[in-house]
């Protein structure tokens, strides 16, 4: 495949709930279209789509129709009479709750120490990988565990800041949306008492753990091989050896939060457990105190893997203290917040770099009644401010989502999701099922109802991605890649070879290439999936 074309006739190829709005893009001339049963081909609706209107992120011209009238479960195609057709999707009660389940499951396929099991893996079933210890980087003499957790992406990387983010993502969606997640995945530690989501997240902070530098209490940025393995290595053949680079403060900022933040998530179920993290937590905020100023993160000049650089560290040390004060209700926490609030750095962006909203969602859920009431009121103002800039840039855009031209960047999809992340908070701290509507939207346009006609998560959709950058899936010989992965989407800057020679000139939402070697456009990574963890837990329960 490879280049993907502007497509005629999208829709969400999984399908939508039987009640609610039902809207497909066209891009054709025509303006009549009809509804068609899949399996007997009769016509079940005709309609006529809307003005049409030219979008520049898209580079094509658009209309919508809309077929919200038909509920009658089922698997269709929107056709034309020139003969263009859509993707077959369904209509079904809670069409998105075995999304939700593909992309948790997700995590268990990007872990990293463990051997994936047939029955639990099926044909991705694959040997432990990356069991060996690692050596401290510019202090090579000192070794010390470093397996577990999830690989980071496409890569083997495992790297501290990003997986924080993604373990939030996971936790945040639990907080909100618990009854979402009540089916087992299942996963090996399925048990019927804690549910999967929450012994998923504990595979990555267990690995956490690992990062911290003994002798300091810092967080290592990371741990990694030298320099990236080749394309088609297995994970278990990928035995080069590993290195912890160096402490940094945005790493040691987003353990701190996420410590504190499971600790409040698991002292119901496990209270050693609740408690390991809390110190955790006070550990790496005391190794911030201590720092209050030290240079961003950059890759010593041995170490090629992906660097993760952030000079700016004032948002995760307001996302740590957001979350001990959560966590401890301790007063000194609530000054570091207010302190830290003053500071000028995004509040309402949710990383992996500027990890400020996650600080902001925590000050904002603790409540109003204990909150400094000129902090809460500014802060929840900013958050439904940012939420209706969202509103009017997908009201105002062909796909009917929030991504300005300039927005499609390496993992666009992130944006898509996290924007999305961000309306549903903003629903939930103000009640206005608006949000929702368009955070649905933003999941319509990652399952295929967009410019490419593309599904973005694999295995999810008639036209979903098939050959992502994901060293896995290159390299196990099984023709389907690893189900449920969230690839990166269109970036314009095209910032590799491949997508530097096939996709010159193209507008910003097309510069994607469903091809392996397109690792700025066709990766997966554990934090593309989780903000979509979230929003599909959001609509898991539509009917
Ligand atoms: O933020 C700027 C924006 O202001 C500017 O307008 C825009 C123009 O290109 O660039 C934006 O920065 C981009 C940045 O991501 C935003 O997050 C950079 O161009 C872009 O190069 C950078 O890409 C990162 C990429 O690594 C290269 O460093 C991705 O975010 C990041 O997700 C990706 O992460 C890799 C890891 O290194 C290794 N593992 C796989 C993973 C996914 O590909
Ligand atoms: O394969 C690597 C991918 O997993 C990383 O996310 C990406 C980050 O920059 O880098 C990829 O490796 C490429 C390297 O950066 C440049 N040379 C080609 C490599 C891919 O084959
Ligand atoms: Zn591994």
């Amino acid at each position: 495949m490879g280049e993907c074309s502007v497509r005629p006739i999208v829709v969400n190829q999984v399908g939508y709930p039987l009640r609610g709005e039902k809207l497909a893009v066209f891009t054709g001339g025509s303006h009549q279209f009809r509804v068609v049963e899949e399996a007997t081909g009769a016509v079940v609706l005709e309609g006529v789509s809307g003005p049409a209107r030219f979008d520049v992120s898209c580079g094509a011209t658009l209309h919508t129709g809309d077929f919200s009238e038909l509920t009658a479960p089922g698997r269709y195609r929107i056709e034309q009479v020139d003969g263009a057709a859509s993707a077959v999707f369904s209509l079904a009660e809670r069409p998105y709750h075995e999304l939700q389940q593909g992309l948790l499951k997700a995590f268990y396929y990007y872990r990293c120490g463990v051997t994936l099991t047939e029955e639990f893996a099926g044909p991705w079933a694959h040997q432990a990988c990356h069991t060996a210890e690692g050596r401290v980087h510019g202090n090579e003499l000192l070794v010390q565990d470093s397996a577990g957790g999830w690989h980071d992406a496409g890569d083997y990387g495992k790297y501290s800041g990003p997986g924080a983010k993604a373990v939030a993502d996971l936790l945040l969606a639990y907080e909100l949306y618990p009854s979402s997640f009540e089916s087992a995945i299942p996963l090996p530690e399925s048990d019927g008492v804690m549910l999967d989501v929450l012994h998923e997240c504990k595979v990555e902070l267990d690995w956490l753990f690992k990062m911290f530098d003994p002798a300091t209490g810092g967080v290592f940025h990371k741990l990694t091989t030298l320099k990236f393995p080749g394309l088609d290595v297995m994970p278990e053949d990928d035995r080069a050896e590993l290195y912890f680079s160096p402490v940094s403060a945005a790493a040691t900022g987003d353990v701190a939060a996420v410590m504190a933040l499971a600790a409040r998530i698991y002292e119901p179920f496990d209270h050693v457990y609740a408690e390991k993290c809390l110190q955790a937590a006070l550990r790496a905020w005391e190794w911030l105190e201590r720092h209050p100023q030290v240079p961003g993160f950059v890759n010593p000049p041995d170490i090629v893997t992906g660097e993760y650089g952030d000079a700016v560290d004032t948002d995760e040390r307001y996302w740590a203290a957001a979350e001990l004060l959560r966590t401890t209700g301790e007063e000194k926490y609530h000054t570091a917040v207010q302190e830290l609030a003053q500071l000028d750095y995004p509040k309402y962006s949710l990383g992996w770099a500027d990890m400020g909203g996650y600080g902001t969602l925590a000050y904002l859920l603790r409540g109003e009644t204990i909150a400094d009431a000129a902090l809460y009121a500014t802060l929840k103002e900013g958050l439904l401010a940012e939420a209706a800039r969202l509103m009017e840039q997908s009201a105002a855009d062909g796909y009917r989502i929030s991504l300005r031209e300039e927005d499609y960047i390496w993992g666009s999809n992130m944006l898509v999701m996290n924007h999305a992340l961000l309306l549903l908070a903003a629903e939930h701290v103000s009640g206005d099922r608006r949000y929702a509507a368009c955070a649905l939207d933003h999941l319509h346009y990652l399952l295929g109802r967009n410019v490419l006609d593309i599904s973005y998560v694999t295995g999810f959709g008639d036209q979903s991605v098939r050959h992502p950058h994901h060293r896995p899936s290159v390299g196990d010989g099984v023709e389907a890649p690893v189900p449920g992965l969230v690839a990166g989407g269109p970036d314009r800057g095209l910032h590799d070879e491949y997508v530097v020679e096939h996709l010159q000139g193209k507008p910003a939402a097309q510069c994607f290439a469903d091809h392996e070697l397109s690792y700025s456009t066709n990766e997966v990574t554990i934090y593309w999936n989780s903000p979509a963890v979230f929003v599909a837990a959001r609509f898991n329960l539509l009917k």
